[in-house]
């Protein structure tokens, strides 16, 4: 099976997460990390930077790798390999793009109901510092209607990612 290589940045500042509302393309009408397809010749790291800037002009000093997430779709040749970064190290002010909109949230007040279904599974490991490694199959991809369901999954704390 062909495999997609992702990036997705959780922002953090003391007990704030920053979401962007995605407006358009994959996952749209839902609130996300900041993130997409890693380029040819890129690393992984790097294309983590570039996506965050581009989606958020925030500019990250440091990023730290805290997980790798494998998504599946029932009748969808490709798994999405998402790799999951973190920062609290961050320079410039979130604004408006075309793809985002971004919020500042109480990390005790997620919109878990208007995310994709597995990020309230791993998105307290992130929060709570922990690194993991996970595999999700869901039914079909989320949009602004549909809440996609998980079919099976498979989710571990680790200590080195
Ligand atoms: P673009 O199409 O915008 O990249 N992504 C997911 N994020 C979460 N939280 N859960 C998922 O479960 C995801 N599948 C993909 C990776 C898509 C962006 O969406 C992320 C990228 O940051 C299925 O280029």
């Amino acid at each position: 099976m062909q495999k997609m290589l992702l990036t997705l940045c959780i922002v953090q500042k003391d007990k704030k997460v920053l979401l962007g509302f995605k407006k358009t393309g994959f996952g749209a009408g839902q609130w996300n990390g900041f993130g997409g397809k890693v380029e040819k010749g890129e690393s992984i790291e790097d294309a983590a930077k570039r996506e965050l800037k581009e989606e958020s002009c925030l500019t990250a000093q440091e990023i730290s790798k805290r997980g790798i997430l494998n998504f599946e779709f029932e009748e969808y040749p490709e798994i999405l390999e998402v790799h999951v970064f973190q920062t609290d190290k961050f320079e410039g002010i979130s604004e408006e793009t075309r793809e985002m909109r971004p919020e500042w949230f109480s990390i005790d007040e997620l919109p878990y109901k208007e995310m994709w279904t597995s990020d309230a599974h791993w998105m307290p490991l992130l929060l709570a510092g922990k690194k993991f490694k996970g595999s999700f199959l869901f039914d079909r991809p989320s949009t602004k209607d549909y809440s996609a369901k998980i079919i099976k999954q498979e989710l571990k704390e680790v200590d080195e990612i």
